[in-house]
């Protein structure tokens, strides 16, 4: 019997995906929502009871105490499969990153001449963690060195992962005393894919300590090298304005979105797009010129240091397709899908995809090489122009909401401390007295099995209001966009009193964006400031924080949640349990990671439960802490918002509220 299909309304609370989906609906074209509806997930897979890593199996565990065609038991067999996952994410990202430096070191040698070091002070900041000499040396020297030291981080001979010595202390001691800190990034990598080949590594606890530490390889390896290279190469983010959602397409303007997560050919296509000659074309064909917008990853590149608008998160790229209005998606790594090009079959749209390492069949390939990239980017602008004429009907939703993104750690810090003090000092205080109750990290993906965007929503509108102060990477921080939660006012609508009141103080938005999936990393950063800042502990575990990603569906989520976990955060995943039919693995990632690391990883599809073991998490860090407990009502008594409350009061009210009863 076919599985029933979702309305539009069951499938996503975005109301411009809603619309779109109402179109998909209406003319039978396919989506991930409409394959999820109609591709049941493999129960026994989904649980990680399966194992098929070599040809003795599939051996399909499906009751305890069942064990492979080897003898595998199903805590080695789930292990095994979590291992894997946290390999290839953790290849994922920090693949990225290798890529940065070696066009960080081509720029520095002069074969890059449209890239250059957009930000020395980060450069200089990274020349000191990676023992570069740094001196009075020319930029362009340091560069080269620094971007050596970068790729020698992924394959040194000796030592450990130099960005270790950014955590607090007493966090290094935990992965000293345990074993796990990373050597190099790919070592940890191929260390995890040999320990879970058949007949190797068959202890599941065993297994799980290296997928901690190869995970670790990622957060304070390749993805905080990835970070630190994409602000050096193309500038440390600070707050700009911007728009969210498939309303940002234009009718009458040749429409680029780029999709994916690499700034490296999208920097140069944006600057393609804004060149007279491009412009000139674009209006040669019809258009009055050129918009640019993003998707996913490479979207919150782009919006962070351009402010290019956001067309949409994870699970839009399809529906910005349906709109007709794209004329092309250019994409590079990681998170396209391939039914992108089946569906643009169906409509003018060019999917053109840029890197040597994915490629689509049926789309069309422009190989991106940094030595010409802006002679490439000008060739994919001109690809994008030339089908216009070809546009049908258009269907472009009306929504977009305003969004302030821009909130590097270097940012946060000034925008709390000011320029010659700049300090998360202003921060730690306001969660001592409990203006701000805690922080929640909330990142990741969207996930067609369930409700398009409505887990971000239920979770981040919870927090606001429990005056939790929410930062954001990934596809979540778009959902938030979208949601208008981005924007300082919103603090005035939808946080709390004390939270209010922060907002307010520094005029920043209750939601902070970070930026991209290896933009996690500055998660880490701020976190390891705000142990080291003092009186919230002296460790990433001791303070009042949780991170969470609700709607994850990549195997990258769960090389972050690991590093997380691993660095001492509580962790909540939304969705279900890779490892769900396993109660080993299950107790060896809660209650046995939390013995060794002081963090957890923890599943639940229940939205309020997310946000109850949040909170009760928050709440016990801050008991734990000797801080006050958290009480609204000590709040909102001060800010604009409450002059503006005033202001507004008939004249005796405002006479009664200002002196009490002793003006009468
Ligand atoms: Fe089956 Fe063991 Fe081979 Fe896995 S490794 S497929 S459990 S025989
Ligand atoms: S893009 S990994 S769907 S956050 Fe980074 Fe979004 Fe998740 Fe991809």
């Amino acid at each position: 019997m076919a599985k029933k299909l979702r309305t539009p309304e069951e499938a996503s609370c975005d109301p411009a995906s809603i619309t779109l989906l109402e179109l998909a609906s209406e003319n039978d074209y396919e989506t991930a929502f409409s394959r999820a509806d109609s591709t049941a997930a493999c129960p026994i897979g989904a649980d990680g009871m399966c194992c098929k890593i070599c040809a003795m199996g599939p051996c399909r565990l499906v009751k305890k105490g069942q064990t492979g065609v080897c003898g595998a038991t199903l805590e080695t067999v789930g292990a095994r499969n979590f291992g894997r996952m946290v390999a290839a994410g953790a290849a994922g990202h920090s693949d990225h990153g290798r890529d940065l430096a070696y066009t960080l070191l081509a720029a520095a040698e002069g074969h890059a001449p449209d890239y250059q070091v957009r930000d020395p002070a980060k450069l200089r900041e990274m020349a000191r963690y990676l023992d570069v000499e740094v001196d009075e040396r020319p930029v362009d020297e340091l560069a080269r060195d620094v971007a050596l030291a970068a790729i020698g981080e992924f394959g040194k001979a000796q030592g450990e992962i130099l960005y270790l010595k950014r955590a607090p202390k007493k966090r290094q001691e935990i992965w000293k005393k345990l074993g796990i800190e990373p050597r190099n990034i790919d070592r940890e990598i191929v260390e995890m894919m040999h320990r879970t080949h058949i007949g190797n590594d068959q202890d599941a606890e065993h297994i799980l300590d290296h997928a901690m530490r190869c995970a670790l390889g990622d957060g304070w390896g390749g993805s905080m090298l990835a970070t630190d290279l994409s602000d050096v190469l193309f500038g440390t983010p600070g707050p700009v304005l911007s728009e969210a959602n498939l309303g940002v397409l234009q009718a009458d303007e040749v429409n680029i979105i780029i999709h994916g997560h690499e700034p490296t050919l999208s920097e140069m296509i944006i600057a393609a797009a804004t060149d007279p000659e491009m412009i000139e074309y674009a209006k040669s064909k019809g258009a009055k010129g050129i918009t640019m917008s993003g998707i996913c990853c490479t979207a919150n590149e782009a919006l962070m240091r351009q402010g290019v608008p956001l067309a949409g998160n994870f699970l839009q790229q399809e529906l910005a397709i349906i709109t007709g209005a794209v004329d092309a998606m250019v994409v590079d790594i990681q998170c396209i899908m391939q039914g992108i090009v089946k569906l643009a079959d169906q409509f003018h749209t060019e999917i053109i995809t840029t890197s040597r390492k994915a490629k689509i069949t049926g789309a069309t390939h422009i190989e991106f090489d940094e030595h010409r990239a802006l002679e490439i980017a000008k060739d994919i602008v001109r690809l994008a122009c030339d089908r216009f004429p070809e546009r049908g009907d258009t269907h472009i939703p009306d929504e977009t909401a305003e969004l302030i993104p821009g909130f590097s750690h270097e940012y946060i810090n000034y925008a709390l401390g000011g320029t010659y003090r700049g300090s998360l000092r202003p921060l730690n205080d306001a969660i001592m007295s409990g203006r701000i109750r805690g922080v929640v990290a909330n990142i990741g993906c969207n996930n067609p099995r369930v409700r398009h965007d409505e887990m971000h929503r239920y979770v981040v509108t919870e927090f606001l209001k429990n005056d939790v102060l929410v930062v954001e990477t990934g596809c979540g921080a778009i959902a938030s966009a979208k949601q208008g939660y981005l924007t300082p006012e919103a603090a005035l609508e939808f946080a709390g009193p004390g939270l209010r009141e922060v907002c307010e103080t520094v005029g920043m938005p209750p939601v902070l964006h970070l930026g991209s999936c290896v933009d996690n990393s500055r998660i880490l950063t701020v976190l390891a400031q705000m142990a080291t800042e003092g009186g919230l502990g002296d460790d990433i575990s001791d303070i009042p924080a949780v991170g969470m990603a609700p709607e994850w569906m990549s195997e990258k989520a769960i090389s972050i949640a690991t590093y997380c976990v691993a660095s001492g955060a509580y962790v909540i995943m939304g969705h279900s349990s890779p490892v769900s039919g396993i109660e080993g693995v299950t107790q060896l990632i809660t209650d046995r990671w939390e013995e060794k690391v002081g963090g957890r990883l923890e599943f639940t599809n229940e939205p309020e439960e997310v946000v109850r073991r949040s909170l009760a998490h928050i709440d016990k860090k801050r008991a734990a802490l000797g801080l006050p407990e958290y009480d609204p009502d000590k709040w909102g008594k001060s800010g604009d918002w409450r002059i503006q409350e005033f202001i507004e009061l008939p004249f005796a009210e405002k006479i009664e509220a200002a002196y009490g009863n002793s003006a009468k």
